[in-house]
């Protein structure tokens, strides 16, 4: 793999994944690379999690902080929680050992906007850093690093970390390189300028990343690919959810609110994500624009059939038909793809002057518009709030999305009041579920929540809201937005006690 780590003191530093991981010691806080499963280091984090077990069997204690881009992988996340290695997370995570260590109360656990994680880095919020584990394509001979599939944070662990250890994946493809632009114009205040981005495709950065080579301690190579996820094709509810939304947009067409080239998408991940990138790949739409946080495998299709123009993100997180696509035609999506740090797709200065139309998921919503996409039963963590508040806030249009009810229908999502608020009210403009679409933009309180309830509820909840809702216009003790404060968040409380908001 020589021809990948072409700078000769960091060529020096190679070693296995065992020798590097003895950098790491118990309390450090550590930095890895990795969004929503790619780009992540595969081999370190298992070789750390072995020594973490056998520390552990010892009767040592031996547990790091961990920050990453978003989530990883059971490479990472997982080896790592398995041994009870975590003791500290953030940002975003999916992995179900973690998630289980989380709500067992054994991880401390960071719900932060994607967007914040670098700046509080440097404001010093999370401590010094001690090591940062970054995986890349390659070494240049001046020492400058190819980025892989995603880039997220790594700028800044680069930076941040004392010791930095380095994970070369032959399987990133070297043809990746000229498809990141890392920006380093960022500043502290008071010392900050405008970003100067002001279309999609705009490069204001480096083609690689920066790093000091006197602090990298260890070289690693690999030759392992992303998580690869499968990609499932859109179910019928989601469906549904996605031809309320393209009937909503070409409703905003006509009204002249958008044009036909609508503004830069942001598509959170999932199914409902799916289903809406086909609806409108399938309405006729062409040369749209992303501007998004990933790239799945339903953005390559509507690129290659000029759907889209362009796509800006910080992480591909494809399949493995995807990964396939993607690397068969690197040539064309290298010339309409680029990939920057998270600060930057997420920035709150570029989400609103680009004007982009965000649509993510939530896991409830309440009959005013406060969105909970975080916490089941207001307690218990699902994944985190991700990019979803970067977007929400400073969105042209701000649009949740979610089935109407979920656990076989034993749960509503739409509910009297959330039990953990993500996006308040203020941020909120369209809810939508399978059964309709509630447009909250320019109404009062009282008028979203009857909107709410006629348009988005499910059938088998709809009376029961309605009938909260009268009671509380009746004897809220005020009338702006009308709660029964006893009685707000007791359908929650019955889903604890019987597994389900339904009154027996
Ligand atoms: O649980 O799998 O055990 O059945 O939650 O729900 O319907 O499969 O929806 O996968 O789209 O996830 C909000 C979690 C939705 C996601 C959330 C249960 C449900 C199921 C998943 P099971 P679905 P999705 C871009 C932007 C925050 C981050 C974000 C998310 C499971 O969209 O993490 O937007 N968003 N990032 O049964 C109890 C409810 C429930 C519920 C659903 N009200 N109560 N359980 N479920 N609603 C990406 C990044 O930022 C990186």
């Amino acid at each position: 793999m020589d021809d990948r780590i072409q700078h000769a003191g960091m060529r020096q530093r190679l070693m296995p994944a065992d020798q590097a991981a003895a950098v790491i010691r118990h309390g450090d806080t550590v930095c890895m690379s990795g969004f929503t499963g790619a780009g992540y280091p595969k081999c370190v984090p298992q070789a750390l999690a072995a020594r973490i077990q056998q520390a552990h069997a010892r009767g040592d204690p031996f547990r790091v902080r961990l920050l990453t881009g978003a989530s990883t992988a059971p490479e990472l996340d997982g080896a790592l929680a398995k041994v009870e290695g975590m003791e500290l997370r953030l940002p975003y995570q999916s992995d179900p050992t973690v998630r289980d260590r989380i709500n067992a109360g054994q991880i401390d656990y960071l719900d932060i906007h994607l967007s914040h994680v670098a700046q509080h880095t440097w404001f010093g919020f999370f401590g010094d850093i001690d090591v940062a584990v970054v995986e890349i394509a390659a070494i240049l001979p001046d020492g400058r690093l190819l980025p892989t599939s995603s880039i997220g944070n790594n700028r800044t662990w680069l930076e941040r970390a004392g010791k930095v250890i380095l994970e070369v994946n032959r399987w990133q493809p070297l043809a990746l390189d000229g498809m990141h632009d890392v920006y380093y114009g960022t500043a502290l205040p008071p010392d900050r300028k405008p970003i100067p981005l002001v279309r999609v495709e705009d490069r204001i950065g480096e083609r690689y990343l920066l790093v000091d080579p006197d602090k990298v301690v260890a070289v690693v190579e690999t030759d392992a690919h992303d998580r690869n996820s499968p990609f499932s094709p859109p179910d019928d509810c989601s469906q549904r959810i996605a031809g309320h939304l393209l009937e909503f947009i070409e409703h905003e067409v006509a009204r002249r609110r958008l044009t036909p080239r609508l503004l830069p998408l942001q598509s959170g991940v999932g199914n409902i994500a799916n289903a809406v990138l086909a609806g409108i790949a399938a309405s006729g739409y062409q040369n749209l624009e992303a501007w998004t946080e990933v790239i799945q495998d339903n953005m390559l299709r509507l690129l290659r059939d000029g759907v889209l123009r362009f796509a800006s993100a910080t992480a591909l997180s494809l399949s493995g038909t995807g990964t396939a696509e993607f690397f068969e035609h690197i040539d064309f999506y290298r010339r309409c793809i680029v990939l920057r740090p998270q600060e930057i797709s997420n920035h709150p200065e570029l989400i609103r002057r680009l004007g982009c139309i965000a649509m993510n998921g939530m896991l409830e919503t309440d009959i005013y518009g406060n969105v909970n996409s975080t916490h089941v039963a207001g307690s218990r963590i699902m994944n985190g709030i991700g990019g979803s508040g970067d977007f929400a806030r400073n969105a042209f249009l701000s649009i949740f999305m979610a089935p109407s009810t979920a656990k076989q229908g034993g749960v509503s999502t739409i509910v009297p009041m959330a039990s953990h608020v993500d996006h308040t009210e203020h941020d909120t403009m369209i809810v939508v579920t399978e059964q309709g679409l509630a447009d909250l933009r320019g109404l009062s309180p009282r008028q979203r929540a009857r909107d709410i309830i006629a348009k988005c509820a499910h059938p088998s909840y709809r009376s029961m809201l309605e009938d909260y809702f009268d009671r509380a216009c009746r004897n809220s003790f005020g009338k702006h937005t009308p709660h029964l404060l006893r009685e707000a968040l007791s359908w929650h409380a019955r889903f604890v006690e019987t597994g389900s908001m339904r009154i027996a």
